[in-house]
C-alpha cells in the first residue's frame, strides 16, 4: 500500500509532516513522518482519527439548499451550477440594492496555509467591494504586544527548550495544544532544568513542572510587573542589556514599582512569596526561557499582560544565548508579501471586527449585513456571544452561505451549503506559527463526493459573477505563494530583512517537491534572539514603552466580575478537537469543572446537571469536581458543539463581545458566571 506524504494544516503550532496510507483511493491510516524533524514520527490522536471526518456521516458531499427553517439542518442536494448561480445572483442583487459592504466574508482557522485563505477568496471579496473582516478571534493581542516590543523578531524554536535551565510556561498548555514541545521540556528537566507553570489550572503533573502559580484569569500583567519590580529591587535587572538593546526601560521600571509583590499577589489571588520565588529562580538560571501562550491574551487586558511578560527577558538579560529569551508565535518571520498574491488593495471598505459578529448581524445599519459567507470557520460555536450570533443567523432576510467539510453548527443555519475538500484532497502550502518550516501537501486522494477546494470555489463564484480575474491559479499560484515568502528561507540568498523575495518560486517549488520541506537559515537553522535575530526595527532595539500599545502600555484593568457573577469561566484548548474541528465525532458529553471549595459553597455534587449562567445566556452541563483548578475559576472545553451540552449552548454563550483595548482581540476568559443547580 503506498505511503504518501502530507502535512497537517490544522490550527496547531506543531505543523506535523504525515505519512498517509491509501488503498483503492481511500485513506486507510495517517501517522507522523520524519520529514519535519519536530514531528519525529508521532502525531496526535485527533489527526490519526481524521479518516473519521473524511468518511463520516457528517461529511458534506454535495452542494445543498435549505428546505426547513433556519437552524433546523434540513437541506436538499443541488448541483454546483445551481449553487454558484444562486450565490452569484443573490450577491449581485444585494450589491445593487445595499452596496458591496452588505456582504460579509467570515473566515478564520480552518486551514493554515497560503493557498486556502487570503488568495482567490480575497480576490473575490475585494472585487465585489465586500466588508473586510478584522480577523481577531485569536492572536491579535499577542501579535500586537510582541510586534510593539520586539518588532517581529523570530521566536525561540522548540528544540532549543532542551538547553534552557529554567522555563516559565505562561498561559500555555503544551500538553494539549503543542504536544511536540513536550519532549524538549522533558529533556530540559532531565538535564537539571526546572519548569514553572503560570496558569489557573495545574495542567501538568510534578513529572513536568516544579513550581505552579495558579493566577486568577486576567491578572498576568500585574504579576509580570511585580516580577520586574522585584528583580530591579534585588539588583537583578540587567542594566547593561537594557541600555544597549532597549528603549523606554526607565519608564517600565517606574511602572513596575507601582506593583509591589503584595499588590500583584492580592489581584492574582496567589502568595507574594511564590511570585518572588519564580522571579528569583528565573533570574538565577542561564539560559532561561519563557513560553508565552495564548491563554493570557484572551481578556481586555491582553496586550498589556503579554507586553509585561515579554519585557521580562529584557529586564533579566536573558537574550543572546540558545535556549534564552521567549517563544510565542513564529508567523511574522515568514514575511509573506500578500500584495504579491492578491494585488494592491483597491477600495477601502469598512472593517468588521469578527468578535462582534452577533451584534453586527443584529444592529449594523449602514449598510446592514445582508449576506454572510462563512468558510474556514464555525462561528456558531467559536466566536463570542453565541446567543446573539444564533439570533442573527436566524434572520430571514440574511442570505448565509456556509462552505465547510462537515455539517457544523454554523452550517445548520445556511441557505446554501458548499462541500469543501480536506487537506487530503487538495493542495496546500503550509507555514507554521510555532516553528520554522515550509511544507507542501498535494492531494493523496480524489475529492470525496462533489467537494471542491477553496481556490476552485472562489474561482467559480468570480466567474459566475462575470468578474475577469487575471491573478494566477493552480501551479502558478503555488509558485507565486512560494515566491511571496520573504523570510530567511535557506537557499534563497542571504537572510534579509527587506521584503524582497529572492526567488520567482520555481526554484523553491522544485526543491520542495524533492525535499518536502524548506529549511530556514537565520543564519543557523534556529534563531538566537539578540544573537542572530533582532527586532526588525530601524535601530534593532526592543521598545519597552511602545506607543503602539497606547499611553500606558502596561495598564492593568479591573476584573469584569460582580457579586452576582463571581466565577471566572475559562475555555481553553483540549486534546479532543482543534478549536471546534473534529467535534462532530467527539460525541461524549462535556462537563463543567469546578474546585471542590466552590462546589461545597454552592451545595453542588460531582455528576449533577448544573446551570452556568450570566446576563448573556446559560449552559446546562454535567458537573465535575476538579481540585487541579484554582478556586474561583470554572472550566468548559473550547470548541464543543451544541450536541455536547444539555441545552445546545456552549461556553461562547457566556462570553461577552467586549474586545481587548489595543487590537480588538476576543475576551473569552473575561466571562464571569454563577453556577447553580437546574
Ligand atoms: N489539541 C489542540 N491543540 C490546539 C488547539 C486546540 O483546540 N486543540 N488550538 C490551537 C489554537 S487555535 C491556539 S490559539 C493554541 C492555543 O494554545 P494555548 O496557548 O495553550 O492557549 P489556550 O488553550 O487558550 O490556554 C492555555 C492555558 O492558559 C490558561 N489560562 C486561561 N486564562 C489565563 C490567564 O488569564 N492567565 C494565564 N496565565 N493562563 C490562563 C488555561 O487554563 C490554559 O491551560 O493552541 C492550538 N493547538
Ligand atoms: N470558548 C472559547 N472559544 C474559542 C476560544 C476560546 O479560548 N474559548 N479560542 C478561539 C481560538 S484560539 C480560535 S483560533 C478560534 C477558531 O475558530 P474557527 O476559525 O471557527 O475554527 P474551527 O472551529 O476549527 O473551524 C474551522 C472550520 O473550517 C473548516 N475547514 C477546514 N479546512 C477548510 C477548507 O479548506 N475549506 C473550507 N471551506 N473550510 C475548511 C473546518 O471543517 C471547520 O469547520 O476559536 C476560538 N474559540
Ligand atoms: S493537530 Fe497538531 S499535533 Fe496533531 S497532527 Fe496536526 S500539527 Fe500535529
Ligand atoms: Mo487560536
Amino acid at each position: 500500500m503506498p505511503e504518501l506524504h502530507s502535512v497537517c494544516p490544522l490550527d496547531c503550532p506543531d505543523r506535523c509532516s504525515l505519512d498517509v496510507t491509501v488503498e483503492a483511493e481511500r485513506v486507510v491510516s495517517i501517522t507522523g513522518s520524519r520529514v519535519n524533524p519536530l514531528t519525529d514520527g508521532f502525531i496526535c490522536a485527533k489527526v490519526r482519527d481524521f479518516p473519521r471526518r473524511v468518511y463520516g456521516p457528517d461529511r458534506l458531499l454535495h452542494p445543498m439548499r435549505r428546505t426547513g427553517p433556519k437552524g433546523s439542518g434540513r437541506f436538499e442536494a443541488i448541483s454546483w451550477d445551481a449553487a454558484i448561480g444562486s450565490i452569484a445572483r443573490t450577491f449581485e442583487a444585494i450589491r445593487r440594492e445595499f452596496g458591496g459592504e452588505a456582504i460579509l466574508p467570515f473566515s478564520y482557522g480552518g486551514s493554515n496555509g497560503l493557498l486556502t485563505q487570503g488568495t482567490t477568496d480575497e480576490r473575490l471579496f475585494r472585487s465585489i467591494g465586500a466588508s473586510r473582516l478584522a480577523r481577531t478571534v485569536c492572536a491579535a493581542p499577542t501579535g500586537a504586544a510582541s510586534d510593539a516590543l520586539y518588532g517581529k523578531m523570530a521566536s525561540v524554536d522548540f528544540p532549543d527548550f532542551a538547553q534552557a535551565r529554567f522555563i516559565i510556561i505562561w498561559g500555555a498548555n503544551p500538553k494539549h495544544s503543542n504536544i511536540h514541545l513536550m519532549p524538549y521540556l522533558k529533556a530540559a528537566r532531565e538535564a537539571g532544568g526546572r519548569v514553572a507553570l503560570i496558569d489557573p489550572r495545574r495542567t501538568m503533573s510534578e513529572r513536568y513542572v516544579d513550581m505552579h502559580l495558579p493566577v486568577y484569569p486576567g491578572t498576568d500583567g500585574a504579576v509580570a510587573l511585580a516580577m520586574i519590580g522585584h528583580l530591579d529591587r534585588i539588583g537583578r535587572a540587567d542594566r547593561g542589556f537594557l541600555e544597549r538593546h532597549t528603549a523606554g526601560w526607565e519608564k517600565l521600571l517606574e511602572r513596575a514599582r507601582a506593583y509591589p509583590l503584595e499588590r500583584a499577589a492580592a489581584l492574582a489571588r496567589v502568595e507574594a512569596r511564590d511570585i518572588a520565588a519564580i522571579a528569583e529562580a528565573y533570574a538565577g538560571a542561564e539560559p532561561a526561557l519563557i513560553r508565552c501562550g495564548w491563554g493570557l491574551e484572551r481578556n481586555r487586558n491582553g496586550e498589556a499582560a503579554v507586553a509585561a511578560v515579554l519585557a521580562l527577558p529584557s529586564v533579566a538579560g536573558k537574550f543572546g544565548v540558545p535556549g534564552g529569551g521567549y517563544a510565542l508565535s513564529s508567523s511574522s518571520v515568514y514575511q509573506v508579501d500578500d500584495e504579491r498574491l492578491v494585488g494592491a488593495p483597491e477600495a477601502r471598505t469598512r472593517i468588521i471586527n469578527m468578535n462582534r459578529l452577533g451584534r453586527t448581524l443584529l444592529e449594523e445599519k449602514a449598510p446592514p449585513v445582508k449576506a454572510l459567507f462563512v468558510y474556514n470557520c464555525n462561528p456558531a460555536v467559536t466566536v463570542p456571544d453565541q446567543n446573539r450570533i444564533l439570533e442573527g443567523l436566524r434572520r430571514e432576510d440574511l442570505f448565509t452561505v456556509v462552505f465547510d467539510q462537515v455539517i457544523t453548527d454554523t452550517a445548520a443555519y445556511a441557505d446554501v451549503l458548499l462541500p469543501a475538500t480536506t487537506f487530503l484532497e487538495h493542495t496546500e502550502l503550509s507555514t507554521s506559527y510555532g516553528t520554522y518550516t515550509v511544507m507542501l501537501a498535494e492531494p493523496v486522494i480524489p475529492p470525496v463526493g462533489e467537494a471542491k477546494s477553496n481556490e476552485e470555489v472562489f474561482g467559480l463564484i468570480l466567474r459566475g459573477m462575470g468578474i475577469d480575474d487575471p491573478r494566477p491559479r493552480g501551479e502558478a499560484l503555488l509558485r507565486e505563494a512560494l515566491a511571496a515568502i520573504g523570510g530567511p528561507l535557506a537557499g534563497a540568498g542571504p537572510p534579509t530583512d527587506a521584503r524582497a523575495p529572492a526567488s520567482d518560486g520555481a526554484d523553491r517549488l522544485e526543491r520542495l517537491r524533492r525535499d518536502r520541506i524548506l529549511p530556514f537559515d537565520f543564519p543557523g537553522s534556529r534563531p538566537v534572539q539578540f544573537g542572530t535575530v533582532f527586532p526588525r526595527t530601524a535601530d534593532r532595539r526592543a521598545d519597552l514603552w511602545p506607543a503602539a500599545l497606547g499611553p500606558d502600555p502596561y495598564a492593568v484593568l479591573d476584573d469584569p466580575g460582580d457579586a452576582d457573577h463571581p466565577l471566572a469561566l475559562i475555555s481553553p484548548a483540549t486534546d479532543r478537537t482543534i478549536s471546534s474541528t473534529l467535534g462532530e465525532f467527539n460525541h461524549s458529553e462535556v462537563r463543567l469543572e469546578m474546585h471542590p471549595r466552590d462546589a461545597d459553597a454552592r451545595g453542588l455534587r460531582d455528576g449533577q446537571v448544573v446551570r452556568v449562567h450570566n446576563g448573556l445566556g446559560e449552559v446546562r452541563v454535567l458537573l465535575k469536581i476538579n481540585p487541579d483548578l484554582r478556586p474561583g475559576v470554572v472550566y468548559l472545553p473550547k470548541g464543543i458543539w451544541g450536541r455536547h451540552t444539555r441545552n445546545g449552548r456552549v461556553g461562547t454563550a457566556l462570553v461577552p463581545d467586549t474586545v481587548s483595548a489595543v487590537s480588538g482581540g476576543a475576551c473569552f476568559n473575561d466571562a464571569r458566571v454563577e453556577v447553580g443547580p437546574v
